[in-house]
């Protein structure tokens, strides 16, 4: 297997690329440059080469549908290819790696131009975790003029909440650091919650971050509004025939590296948030109901199914 899809994969796995979005950009551009430099003799064996890469991205990390998504698009379009020839296989992947990542981007701006318009001047925006597809709507919120304030946790065991608050701060904006378990203590002050996903299920119920369900729990009690902003393609296809969204369980060492012999410690990287808690869905296509995104799935990208 080329190496540059072992070495993407294992940055993936230890967390070096983290978010749904940055994962699956690095496992297509990573496809793209194994099928650049591909020895594959003939069709049949280009396309194991994509099945095999298809696998360890899957194996990487379990929980990212939008990685899958993408992958399943490219290596359909070099299936259906009107060609047997392993370079004219080699373009097709390519370009559609190109598109794949071009389509990803519009529909990151066309989210944060719908989802930035829910920031309201003077507001205090509460985040968990890193998601690049939140900053991106939170940039644009600072970019419109917008004068918000966030609050972000710090996101244990791994601390992507750093990232957050860097990036918001090199925006300019004045950002509060709290722990995880310190949510409730400051959701009274805050207007909105804002957060990402991994993974959107056939029922509308969204997998994000460990801790993300508490915060919505949090959030309703507290009768803040409570966003999931995500493109579409995180939706998991599977999950309509009755799959569950796997939750990837990572080392106990990211907890407690000493930990004492014989002490369980677990890591759940995320959790599952109900679509009761979910105020709206920020995408492409709007704000919309979590429910409704089979429908909105099968009209606007039939071919995940
Ligand atoms: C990151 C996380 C993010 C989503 C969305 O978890 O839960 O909220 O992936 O991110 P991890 P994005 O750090 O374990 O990958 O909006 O960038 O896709």
């Amino acid at each position: 297997m080329a190496e540059t899809i072992r070495s993407t994969a294992e940055k993936i796995h230890k967390l070096q690329v983290q978010g749904a979005r940055n994962i699956a950009i690095a496992a297509v551009k990573a496809i793209q440059r194994m099928a650049e430099q591909t020895k594959a003799k003939n069709k049949a064996a280009f396309l194991a080469e994509l099945k095999e890469a298809q696998s360890i991205f899957s194996a990487s990390r379990e929980t990212e549908p939008l990685m899958r998504n993408a992958i399943h698009w490219i290596i359909t379009q070099a299936q259906t290819a009107n060609t047997e020839k392993v370079d004219k296989l080699s373009q097709v992947v390519v370009s559609s790696a190109s598109q794949f990542l071009k389509d990803l981007e519009t529909s990151r701006e066309q989210t944060a131009e719908i989802g930035a318009k829910r920031i309201l001047d003077g507001s205090v925006v509460f985040t968990h975790c890193h998601s690049s597809t939140v900053t991106r709507l939170l940039a644009k919120a600072k970019a419109d003029g917008k004068n918000f304030k966030v609050i972000c946790t710090e996101t244990r065991p791994a601390f992507q909440g750093r990232i957050t608050a860097r990036e918001m701060l090199e925006l300019g904006v004045e950002t509060t650091f709290i722990v995880d378990s310190a949510a409730r203590t400051f959701m009274g002050n805050v207007d909105v919650v804002i957060v990402g996903a991994d993974g959107i299920t056939s029922e509308g119920n969204v997998v994000n971050k460990i801790g993300s369900s508490a915060i919505a729990v949090l959030a309703h009690e507290a009768r803040v509004p409570f966003y999931v902003v995500s493109e579409l393609l995180k939706f998991d296809p599977a999950t309509v025939s009755g799959e569950c969204e796997k939750i990837e369980q990572r080392s106990p060492a990211e907890v407690w590296s000493e930990a004492p012999a014989k002490l369980l410690v677990r890591n759940p990287a995320f959790d599952v948030t109900p679509n009761r808690y979910i105020h709206g869905l920020i995408c492409e296509e709007g704000i919309i109901a979590p429910q409704s995104i089979v429908q909105v799935m099968q009209r606007r990208y039939l071919w995940v199914f």
